[in-house]
């Protein structure tokens, strides 16, 4: 998002598919095409075998272990989701296979900021190197602990998305209010992260509201679709939205 360096892929991996991309294409020059359909083969295969790992991070308790089970498309309850709770929860970096892609793992990750994980050693604690890319969630308004994960992700060359989350949340208290509008509240909640992540020389903040429990609603379907679209080619059509379980918040 913010320098040529920044990959969503293992420099490696990208390195090898470049390579056979090349070949694929002198192999055409050259009128050659049983050896391209061997090096097109060869793509394929690496293309399948290309992992993706992507953190899943932010304060504690903003949402972050119910964010991966929605985009696992999991409910808080089922076997095998991620722990939620209205305490400290997660404490370990977890990784989450994606359900219909192996190779695409969600790490869960602890919030920053807590004694185990204190801001100023987060990243390197949480073992960032290893991350493609980061999800930043944050609940309530852009908070100095977001501030730092962003610098310091954008310091590490890597990129980021941003999840504003709980959205039914800030609605709901919202609507108690006299002159309630949706969209106006909707559009303070986005400028409000965006003009945080602007002060810090981000670009274009890429910034998404999200319900975790109303996936139907706000930027979740956007997000995947964003995801989808950065993505080098070779990896799209990951991110198409797995179909939800539950799709508003009486049954999630
Ligand atoms: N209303 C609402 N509640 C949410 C949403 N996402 C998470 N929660 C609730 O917020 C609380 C914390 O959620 P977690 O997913 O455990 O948060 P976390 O960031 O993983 O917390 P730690 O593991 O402690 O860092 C839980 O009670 C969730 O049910 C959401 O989109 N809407
Ligand atoms: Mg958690």
């Amino acid at each position: 998002m913010h320098s040529a360096k920044q990959n969503t892929l293992t420099e490696n991996n990208q390195f090898e598919i470049e390579t056979v991309r090349e070949e694929i294409k002198e192999a055409l020059l050259n009128n050659d095409k049983s050896l391209a359909i061997t090096k097109i083969k060869e793509l394929l295969d690496k293309e399948r075998n290309t992992p993706l790992n992507i953190a899943i991070t932010g304060e504690s308790g903003s949402g972050k272990s119910t964010f991966v089970n929605a985009f696992r498309g999991m409910d808080n309850r089922e076997e095998g989701a991620a722990l939620t709770g209205v305490v400290e929860t997660t404490s370990e970096v977890t990784p989450y296979p994606h359900p219909n892609y192996p190779k695409v793992t969600l790490w869960d990750l602890p919030g920053i900021g807590t004694t185990k994980f204190p801001a100023d050693k987060y990243l390197e604690r949480v073992g960032f190197e290893k991350f493609d890319f980061f999800i930043i969630v944050s609940a309530d308004r852009f908070r100095e602990n977001d501030v730092k994960l962003s610098q310091e992700i954008q310091r590490m060359e890597k990129k980021f998305y941003f999840v504003r989350s709980k959205i039914d949340n800030d609605l709901r208290a919202e609507r108690r209010k006299r002159n309630f509008s949706k969209e106006e509240t909707l559009r303070k909640m986005r400028e409000n992260c965006i003009q945080g992540l602007r002060d810090l020389d981000v670009e274009a903040p890429q910034v998404f509201l999200v319900s975790s429990f109303e996936l139907h609603l706000y930027d979740f379907s956007l997000l995947h679709e964003t995801l989808d679209r950065d993505l080098p080619e070779h990896k799209r059509h990951f991110f198409l939205p797995t179909v939800p379980k539950c799709s508003s918040s009486s049954d999630c």
